[in-house]
Formats: structure tokens, C-alpha cells, sequence
């Protein structure tokens, strides 16, 4: 992969440089975080373009500033597919990011010291869930549900259902949040709209991580179960890196609008606005439908070869695009720090997690999380995933030795040359 930057790398030779050079490590890895993807040249263009140049704040036909008569073309654009795209009636698309969109909803429906429901981060949660370190358990008041840690039961490792249930009913939160960053099973939607009803509550959605699997119809869709959406744009959706919100209910989405802006963000990144409607656009099609199935096909691959060579999983698989290994079983010693180390001298790029039952700091932990959507954008299939699933294995297996991590590393530069970005 190369970047043609004839202009940057006149102005700024070092920064066109280590352009050049990101890309080559791009290509030359495989990117296995679950979180991350490769966009298209289309949305880079976007991206990239003039639109970085102007001052929108306020939204389409209601702007603070004169010339935005192609911005609000743009955004509308953007929002309509995005409606169009996950079955909704009203999007915000001008978060910039997962946490600004999560920030504005909790500005929107709850007050300071507010209770709303979740799942811890060591769970699979995220810090705007109510992390301690995070202003939503600073200011607001979380509570959180649990699950299903029986191993013998067939739900092991999806969210207990019924922990939800008794959560809500003994702490009467204003709002239930579900969708999570680090969790393989399928999200029961409508299950939890059932618990939000009966204890008369808002249900919210973050299906950042999901976003491209339900676009793609390979996910239940949290609509029409949920009361608010949010989700980032980059993850599987494979757009450029930002932020959205969705309801179906009007004044939600004008208590969610002014809580974006003014509430919580300044002017919107229109040039990124209109990488996301670029993106919509794609997600529409229906190959993209075949990529979200062939996420999951990948990570059921990914699942099935690690359990074969004796890796403990949480939810013991997975049903998504996200793989939670569980590493104390193999290599009780081996810490998800020093495996993600390891993986990135092979060439192979993760990172350390929490695992249910973790037995050690998020700094170090006992995990490593994987993800098909990056590989999969790449054109890799089952049968390549299961290649990969020996290098991984080669890698946790070498010990850390450096010449062994050395050949690793030349395999995987190998494998990786079959695939070559769009870009
Ligand atoms: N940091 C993201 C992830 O990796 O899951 C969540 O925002």
C-alpha cells in the first residue's frame, strides 16, 4: 500500500513520511482489534477534503454561520441514510466520537446523580458506562447487572437476563443501557425492552461495536426495541472515526440535538460528516451485507480453531465478530500485556482485556481480544482465519523468543502481501 502525497510531503516531509510508513505497517499486519477496520478510499477522501474548512455550528437550514449551503446538503444527506440505513426516524450525526455521543444522550435524559443500569467495564462495559474514571460514574449514579457465569448453562456468557431484571427492580433506574465493548453473544433487544416497560424506564442502546453487523443484517436490529441509539461510525460499520445518535421518538431527538449542540460540542467535523454519509451510502449496499455475514463466519472460524488448540473462551465462542481469550488456562503465567506484546512483534495486532473472573489489574490482565471486521474488509475467509488462529497460537507458544517472533513475523508479512488493502 502506498500513499500518494505529493503536497504533504513537499510541506512536511516528516509527517508525509510517517504517513507512509503507517501504511506500510498497515498492510504488512493483520489488524485483529476488534474495534478497529479499514475504510475506503471514498471515505479517506471525504475525510480529507475542503469541507475540514468550515464553521457549522447549529444544524441543516439552522446555522450560526453565513456559506453553509453545501454543508446542510451534506449533513442532511448523512442523516437521512442513516435513518434509512438502521430503520429510525430522527439521527444525529455530529458527535465526534463514541464517548461525545454517549456524553450528549446522558446530558439529555438523566440529571446529575441520576441512576441508570449497565454492565461493569471489566464485564465487557465501557468507560462511558459508568466507569468510575469516567464522568457518567462521576455524575451519575450507575448500577450494574450482570452475566451468566455458569458454565454449564447454554447462555453462559451472555448477559443474565434476570440480573437485569432484579437490578431494575430494587435500584429504579431512570434508564437501562445495553450494547457493549467487549462481548461475543447476541444482544436480546427486545428482552430488554420487555424489563424497561414493566419498570417504566428509557432504553438505550450503544452498539458501537455492532453497528456495522445490524446494518448488515447480521444482528438484530435495536430498533424498534430501543428508545436511543448511539454507535461510532469506524468500528464494523467501517467508516471514518465519529460518533451518531438515533431515536424514533421527536422529542427525544430534540432534547438529543440541543444536548450535542450546544449542550455538549462545538461546531461539527463536516469533512467527517461527510465521511459518514459516504459510509451509509456503502453500508446500503448489499455486499456490504455480505461482509457483515462473513464478519461472524470469520469470527466463528477465529472461535472454533482457538477452542481446537485448547484456548478457554469467554461465552465459550462467539456469535459476533469479537473473540474474548481467556488465557490462564493454556498459559496461567502469560498476562494479556505481555501477549499483545508479543502478538505485535509477530506482526499480529490485539489488545489486552479483562476477562470475566479476572483475576489481574486492567493494566496487565488475563485476556487478549480479538476481531474479524479489519481481516474480513481484507478479503480473508474461514480457511485463511484458521491460518491465523496457528500464527496466534505459534506467537503464545514461542515464549517470547525473539527469533522465533522473528519467523512468525515473515509469515504473517506473507499472508498479509495476499491481501492488499484497496488503499
Ligand atoms: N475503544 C473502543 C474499543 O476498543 O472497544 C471502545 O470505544
Amino acid at each position: 500500500m502506498s500513499q500518494n502525497m505529493p503536497n504533504l510531503t513537499a510541506v512536511d516531509p516528516a509527517i508525509a513520511k510517517l504517513i507512509e510508513q503507517e501504511a506500510d505497517r498497515q498492510q504488512t499486519t493483520l489488524e485483529m482489534i476488534a474495534s478497529e477496520n479499514h475504510t475506503s478510499n471514498a471515505v479517506m477522501e471525504a475525510v480529507g477534503s475542503c469541507l475540514t474548512n468550515k464553521y457549522c455550528e447549529g444544524y441543516p437550514q439552522k446555522r450560526y454561520y453565513s456559506g453553509c449551503g453545501f454543508y446542510d446538503e451534506v449533513e442532511q444527506l448523512a442523516i437521512d441514510r442513516a435513518c434509512a440505513l438502521f430503520g429510525c426516524s430522527f439521527a444525529n450525526v455530529q458527535p465526534h466520537s463514541g464517548a461525545s455521543a454517549n456524553l450528549a444522550v446522558q446530558f439529555a435524559l438523566l440529571e446529575p446523580g441520576d441512576t441508570f443500569a449497565a454492565i461493569e467495564l471489566s464485564e465487557g462495559g465501557h468507560l462511558t458506562h459508568g466507569s468510575p474514571v469516567n464522568i457518567s460514574g462521576k455524575w451519575l449514579n450507575p448500577v450494574t447487572y450482570k452475566l451468566v457465569t455458569d458454565e454449564s448453562d447454554p447462555n453462559y456468557g451472555a448477559i443474565d437476563m434476570a440480573s437485569v431484571e432484579e437490578v431494575v427492580k430494587q435500584h429504579k433506574p431512570k434508564l437501562i443501557m445495553c450494547g457493549y465493548s467487549a462481548h461475543p453473544k447476541t444482544i436480546d433487544f427486545a428482552g430488554f425492552r420487555a424489563i424497561a416497560d414493566k419498570y417504566n424506564c428509557l432504553l438505550w442502546a450503544d452498539i458501537a461495536h455492532i453497528a456495522g453487523l445490524c446494518a448488515g443484517d447480521a444482528h438484530p436490529s435495536p430498533f424498534p426495541h430501543c428508545h436511543v441509539v448511539t454507535t461510532t461510525t469506524h468500528k464494523t460499520l467501517r467508516g471514518p472515526r465519529g460518533g451518531l445518535i438515533m431515536t424514533n421518538d421527536e422529542e427525544l431527538a430534540k432534547k438529543i440535538n440541543k444536548a450535542v449542540f450546544p449542550g455538549t460540542q462545538g461546531g461539527p467535523l463536516m469533512h467527517v460528516i461527510a465521511g459518514k454519509a459516504v459510509c451509509f451510502g456503502e453500508a446500503s449496499k448489499p455486499e456490504f451485507k455480505t461482509y457483515a455475514a462473513q464478519v461472524v463466519k470469520n469470527g466463528k472460524a477465529l472461535a472454533d480453531a482457538l477452542k481446537a488448540k485448547g484456548y478457554k473462551l469467554a461465552a465459550n465462542g462467539t456469535e459476533n465478530h469479537l473473540v474474548l481469550v481467556d488465557l490462564r488456562t493454556v498459559f496461567p503465567d502469560l498476562t494479556g500485556k505481555e501477549a499483545a506484546l508479543w502478538l505485535e512483534k509477530a506482526g499480529i495486532i490485539t489488545n489486552m482485556n479483562t476477562v470475566p473472573n479476572e483475576t489481574r489489574s486492567p493494566f496487565k490482565t488475563s485476556g487478549v481480544r480479538l476481531g474479524t471486521p479489519a481481516l474480513t474488509t481484507r478479503g480473508l475467509v474461514e480457511s485463511d482465519i484458521a491460518e491465523v488462529a496457528g500464527l496466534i497460537d505459534a506467537t503464545l507458544q514461542s515464549n517470547g523468543d525473539e527469533a522465533k517472533l522473528a519467523d512468525i513475523r515473515k509469515q504473517v508479512a506473507d499472508l498479509a502481501a495476499k491481501f492488499p488493502m484497496a488503499h
